[in-house]
């Protein structure tokens, strides 16, 4: 297979917070092998962190999008449209819950507004963007979102995000089913924990990441990079006949039992 694999390829980027962001290192990678690039960013406030990063890599637009809110999602429909005739990739990385609700008793912190809201902005806006921006995708385009173990099994203190994230991997299966006959391949990634804006001030986030290292098969945390190269194998020929999977990419973390050293 030779050539860049996003040659020419138009792909919408959500979910860039900073440098740190696993969709900005998505961005760079889609960049360098050829894509185009348009950014959102959910709100004002969240504008100036992410047109420079945008600015830096030649991203032809940078649109507010609050993904809980409809008018956002079709004003960004139509603003793309004034600058490609199609959309080839769309990459949800969103997250949201209430600071709460992920800490202390899943009982007591998820009460109907959190779960309301942790659902909308985490798991519905997935098919609210595949609803919105199916018209503009040829066959052969593709959605990735991004998970997590907690959907799995329990991870403490992940509450009512875990939740969410079984309801986003059910999605993908969903989506995947009807996005197929219009030639749209849907899949989700399963990363490992990061050190990103969405893990800081996770109670516990330091030392889950140290015995995290000791745990997986590779006895190591995986990075931004690693969950880019696999967005580029779902995105890219490379995974033309893939879709409805949850591809893990956690350096083997999920497939392990009762871990016990020596
Ligand atoms: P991040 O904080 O950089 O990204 C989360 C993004 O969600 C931010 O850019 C934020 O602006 C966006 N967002 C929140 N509410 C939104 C709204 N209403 N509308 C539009 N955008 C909104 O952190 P990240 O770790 O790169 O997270 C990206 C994705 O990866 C999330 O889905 C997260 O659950 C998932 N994930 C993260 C980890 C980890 O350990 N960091 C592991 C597995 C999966
Ligand atoms: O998906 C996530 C985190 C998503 C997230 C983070 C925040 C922090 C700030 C969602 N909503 C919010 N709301 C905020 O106000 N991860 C996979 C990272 C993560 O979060 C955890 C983890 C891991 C891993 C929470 C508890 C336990 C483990």
């Amino acid at each position: 297979m030779a050539g860049p694999l996003m040659q020419g390829k138009h792909a919408l980027v959500t979910g860039v917070a900073n440098d740190r962001s696993i969709a900005w290192a998505i961005a760079q990678l889609f960049q360098e092998e050829g894509a185009e690039l348009v950014f959102t960013y959910p709100g004002e406030s969240m504008e100036k962190r992410v047109r420079p990063l945008a600015e830096s890599i030649g991203a032809r637009a940078c649109l507010d999008c609050d993904v809980a809110k409809d008018a956002d999602i079709d004003r960004t429909v139509a603003e793309v449209k004034k600058i490609w005739d199609r959309v080839d990739v769309l990459i949800h990385s969103i997250g949201f819950a209430p600071r709460a609700a992920l800490d202390g008793r899943f009982t007591d912190a998820t009460t109907r507004e959190v779960w309301a809201i942790t659902m909308d902005i985490s798991a519905y806006s997935l098919i609210g963007l595949a609803r919105a921006f199916r018209p503009m995708m040829p066959p052969g385009s593709s959605i990735v979102s991004l998970t997590y173990y907690g959907a799995e099994k329990v991870v403490r203190n992940y509450n009512v995000m875990g939740v969410a994230k079984a309801a986003l991997e059910c999605s993908t299966r969903y989506l995947a089913e009807d996005l197929g006959q219009d030639g749209i391949r849907v899949n989700t990634i399963s990363a490992g924990p990061l050190k990103t804006l969405a893990a800081a001030g996770i109670k516990g986030m330091r030392s889950m990441l140290g015995e995290n290292a000791e745990k997986t098969p590779l006895r190591r945390n995986i990075d931004q990079v690693d969950v880019a190269k696999a967005a580029l194998y779902l995105c890219s020929d490379l995974g033309l006949s893939v879709t409805g999977e949850t591809l893990h990419v956690d350096a083997g973390q999920n497939i392990m039992g009762v871990v016990s050293m020596g």
